[in-house]
């Protein structure tokens, strides 16, 4: 974007490329901070390691970019590179994942998701479809979650915790599986092998664990599905990448909350209104969907709101755009 003739260089730290969601944000970036549109990205990989991350935040100052992007790793330990920033006279827009800050006037905006949300509206459809289908008794639950610390793993491990509370199930071990495939499967045969049938539900918190899980119930010789007495285990997830829909469609995975990974163009037009001197919103939050292949739950509710959902179906995951 050239405004008044000058390009804008951003200044992006990503954190990694450990999932199929993580992989389209940095292409929603990359188109969209493109030269064709008048930037400079300088897009750098923080390999999830937060010190990464923090170095290049420092090297952006040092190259004067206009704007630093950040979607960080964990919420804490921004304090002082955010704070140079800010001396700097450089603005920092946080993305997807949050920063936990005493002094909040060290960025100017943050861009993503209501995790919490995310994980509410999976527990209350498995609320709904345990007590459609019959099967709520004894639920034992295997909880694969995110990386530690991370937004996305506090917000929708928080939401279990307090479902299973008020509904009475039974969280057998909350394990972090990284956010990783590999790490999914591994933690899934583990608690196989110590919690064996009493484990009715799997909750991870990103598809990519629950690609991992999924091999190591087949491998184990159970099916992923909701005939929870016939021996099936129930499989929730989150992201809503085409691979997860194109389980969830197979029954494999059996809700999958999306998490909208797009955010490069809701980015730049908040760049836009900040370069023509437009205040904005301190958070800004996506709308979501959610998707199931169970017919008889077309709809949860979440604090008195009712949110539908979706089942899928081909043109929706050929529609998909990650
Ligand atoms: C959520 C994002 C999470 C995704 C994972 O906004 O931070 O990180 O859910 C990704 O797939 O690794």
């Amino acid at each position: 974007m050239v405004l008044r003739g000058k390009q804008l260089t951003v200044g992006f730290s990503q954190i990694g490329a450990e999932s199929d969601w993580r992989l389209a944000s940095s292409v929603s970036m990359e188109d969209t901070f493109s030269i064709d549109n008048g930037y400079n990205l300088i897009f750098d990989n923080g390999q999830q390691k937060q010190e990464n991350q923090i170095k290049a935040i420092r090297e952006f100052i040092d190259q004067g970019v206009d704007y630093i992007v950040l979607d960080p790793i964990v919420e804490t330990g921004w304090t002082s590179s955010l704070r140079e920033a800010k001396e700097a006279g450089i603005p920092v827009i946080i993305v997807d994942r949050e920063v936990r800050l005493d002094d909040e006037d060290l960025y100017t905006a943050w861009l993503g998701s209501d995790f919490r949300l995310e994980g509410d509206r999976a527990c209350a459809w498995l609320k709904d479809f345990l007590q459609e289908s019959r099967q709520g008794e004894d639920i034992g639950i295997l909880h694969v979650q995110g990386t530690p610390g991370s937004s996305a793993q506090i917000g929708r491990s928080e939401a279990l915790f307090d479902a299973a509370e008020a509904n009475g199930w039974n969280i057998l071990q909350s394990v972090s599986g990284d956010f990783v495939q590999a790490k999914g499967k591994e933690v899934a045969e583990a608690a196989l092998r110590e919690y064996a049938d009493r484990i009715k539900v799997i909750y991870c918190e990103n598809d990519n664990m629950a690609y991992g899980v999924i091999e190591a119930l087949q491998e184990a010789g159970i099916r992923p599905g909701t005939n929870l007495s016939g021996g099936e285990i129930l499989v929730i997830s989150f992201d809503s990448a085409r691979k997860g829909l194109e389980y969830t469609m197979e029954g494999k995975i059996a809700v999958d909350t999306e998490c909208n990974p797009m955010y490069g163009p809701a980015l730049s037009r908040l760049i836009l209104d900040l370069e023509n001197g437009k205040t904005v919103e301190k958070k800004n939050y996506y709308d979501e969907e959610q998707f199931s292949a169970y017919e008889p739950v077309l709809a949860v509710t979440v604090e008195q709101k009712e949110y539908p959902v979706m089942i899928v179906s081909e043109d929706i995951i050929r529609e998909r755009a990650y």
